[in-house]
């Protein structure tokens, strides 16, 4: 049978004493003739939970690194095709324009044409919109962030957390091709060389440009990224998984999540 075997501690089974321990923190009281909690008892007990504090901690840091940035790339797949649909329903351009040095992205109709969200008659649906032309009747930068408040604006660090961010550490792309230096912004954002950085969603569903958007938890290192994959718009959700350092040949870089 076990023993803690230490001067001091009561002999008998541990199971016993456990049982008389719970007794007692539970509050209801000893038993005749037995003894509380032992100091060593108690000691182990403590012992014990600060070593499943010490595995669960980081653990849970990690969970919920994770599922910062994991919300973050999903509504941004959900965004886009969000765009995609609000360009057919509205029989007009949208787009979504990426300001990676911010750490945002808008979505919206650029009522101006000059391929940016950043104008006061630029917009999103029939916002602020009541002689019906279908664009602000006016415009008032409420917040002060410079962008009109009828464009939908994400800012990763608001949305998602400070340490959500465009870009990753990733040394493929999900063909598993290495990302040279060559490539366009390849670690944060690339759609066919546009700047500033979009993608054109046409009124007839038709996308303009092909390309990948990387989101990193900067203290992790975990990454998503979205490709978007062809002219109709077909867009993936992917995982990372790690570098050829750490991955085992046959491994993917990337996991497809959706
Ligand atoms: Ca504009
Ligand atoms: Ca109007
Ligand atoms: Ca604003």
């Amino acid at each position: 049978m076990l023993n803690f075997g230490m001067k001091g501690a009561t002999s008998g089974p541990v199971n016993m004493r456990f049982t008389t321990f719970i007794y007692t923190v539970m509050g209801c009281g000893r038993r005749p003739g037995q003894r509380g909690v032992t100091f060593v008892e108690l000691v182990v007990v403590l012992a014990l939970l600060a070593i499943v504090a010490m595995i669960a901690v980081p653990q849970f840091g990690r969970f919920a690194s994770q599922s910062r940035v994991k919300r973050a790339a999903t509504e941004l797949f959900q965004n886009i095709r969000l765009a995609r649909t609000m360009a057919i329903k509205e029989n007009r351009q949208y787009l979504i324009v990426f300001d990676t040095v911010n750490n945002r992205y808008f979505l919206g109709f650029d009522a101006t044409g000059d391929n940016d969200l950043l104008d006061a008659t630029d917009t999103y649906a029939l916002c602020n919109d009541t002689d019906g032309d279908r664009l602000p009747n006016s415009n008032p930068d409420n917040n002060g962030d410079g962008v009109p408040d009828c464009v939908k604006t994400y800012r990763l660090a608001n949305n998602y957390g400070q340490t959500v961010r465009f870009g990753t550490l990733a040394e493929r792309r999900m063909d598993g091709a290495a990302i040279g230096a060559g490539d366009c912004n390849a670690r944060t954002a690339c759609f066919q060389g546009t700047d500033p950085i979009r993608i054109t969603f046409n009124a007839d569903g038709s996308v303009n440009e092909t390309g990948e958007v990387y989101l990193e938890e900067s203290d992790t290192g975990i990454a998503y990224a979205i490709s978007l994959n062809n002219s109709a718009g077909d867009v993936d959700l992917w995982r990372w998984e790690g570098d050829a350092d750490t991955q085992p040949a046959a491994e993917p870089y990337w996991t497809e999540v959706r």
